[in-house]
């Protein structure tokens, strides 16, 4: 029966409920590479329908989109400190996610939704300062050079 649903699914690929994903992404004070005050993972895939959640496993994040760095349509958000949020995605584009207390020392990170990188110049035009802007405009190269 498994097998069957999930033939049904793939037969109508377009259905993207079927393949609906939920993306954990941690906020924290240090990675296992040592790297301080970041986000578990930096360049975050995702596709329309899918939920990603920022969870405050250290203490003292919160997550947050970049104004005029999202996609037409796509809802901002901005979670408490200490807090979880999900963004709900329902455009494709990139997202610019920051810590607001830690985006100059670089906690900042990247959605990139169905492998869309449209909107890259106006997310390299947001305001971000420090670290944060250097590590956004890294991101996006690395979307663009790694598109499918
Ligand atoms: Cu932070």
């Amino acid at each position: 029966m498994r097998n069957l649903l999930f033939s049904t699914a793939l037969l109508f690929g377009s259905s993207v409920a079927a393949f609906a994903e939920t993306v954990e992404v941690e906020m924290l004070n240090e990675n296992d590479a040592g790297d301080r005050m970041v986000f578990g993972q930096e360049l975050i895939r995702a596709e329309v329908g899918d939920v990603i959640r920022f969870v405050p496993t250290d203490r003292s994040h919160n997550a947050q989109s970049v104004k005029d760095a999202l996609p037409e349509g796509q809802e901002a958000f901005k979670g408490k400190t200490n807090n979880e949020v999900e963004y709900l995605v329902t455009e494709t584009g990139l997202t610019a996610v920051v810590c607001l207390p830690h985006q100059s020392m670089g906690m900042v990170a990247l959605i990139v939704v169905g492998n869309d990188v449209s909107n890259a110049q106006q997310v390299l035009d947001a305001r971000i300062p420090g670290k944060g802007k250097d590590k956004i405009a890294a991101l996006v190269a690395e979307a663009q050079a790694t598109l499918p």
